[in-house]
Formats: C-alpha cells, sequence, structure tokens
C-alpha cells in the first residue's frame, strides 16, 4: 500500500508533456511589378517545388492577391520570409514574402 506502481487503474492520467509547437505559413504577396519568372524561380529556390506547381502557385498570387509557399516551425517560416524578400531586394523587385499563424 502506498507505492504508487502497485495503483494502476486509479492513478490520474497525466497531461501530454509537450505541446505542439505552433506553425506558421509563409505568404507570398501580389505586386504590380514583380515578374511572374521571377516568383516562379523564388518558388522553386526557396520551397523547392518543381516548375509546373511554382507556376500555379505564382498565377493563383496574382489573380487572387496572395498564396500559401509552405507551413513551416516559426524558426524555418522567418529564415524563408528574410531569404525571399533579402533575394528580392537584391535583384530590385518589390515583392514581399510574409509570415502567418497556421
Ligand atoms: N502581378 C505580377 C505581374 O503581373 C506577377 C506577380 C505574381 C507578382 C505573384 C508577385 O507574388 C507575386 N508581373
Amino acid at each position: 500500500a502506498g507505492d504508487w506502481q502497485e495503483q494502476g487503474p486509479q492513478v490520474q492520467e497525466a497531461p501530454p508533456e509537450v505541446k505542439k509547437p505552433p506553425l506558421y505559413k509563409v505568404i507570398i504577396l501580389n505586386d504590380d511589378y514583380t515578374p511572374m519568372d521571377f516568383v516562379v524561380e523564388v518558388l522553386e529556390r526557396f520551397f523547392y517545388m518543381d516548375r509546373a506547381r511554382a507556376t500555379q502557385v505564382m498565377l493563383h498570387v496574382h489573380t487572387r492577391g496572395e498564396g500559401v509557399c509552405g507551413v513551416f516551425s516559426r524558426d524555418v517560416a522567418e529564415t524563408k520570409v528574410n531569404q525571399v524578400n533579402d533575394w528580392s531586394r537584391q535583384h530590385e523587385h518589390p515583392l514581399m514574402c510574409t509570415l502567418k499563424e497556421a
């Protein structure tokens, strides 16, 4: 008696020890100036899309205003956003990428 290991079913189940980390969507925004080819190349380079998928996402963004490039941990999502925005600025395009909690 008193040994917790013998209490079996009476012992209350512990809450889950580890919460899943929140996920973030990386969103790409439309603008009037960035060339379509450049957007397709960004999606291939930073999000590993094939040409068909990258073209589909680019056209979705072009017609709808924004679109999801992928869903990642916060660290990875922030890195992708910075990489895309830096790359676009280096190439003097106004293309904008941002984060949204998934
Ligand atoms: N709207 C741009 C054009 O007509 C193309 C474009 C697509 C720009 C997607 C940004 O995220 C974007 N050249």
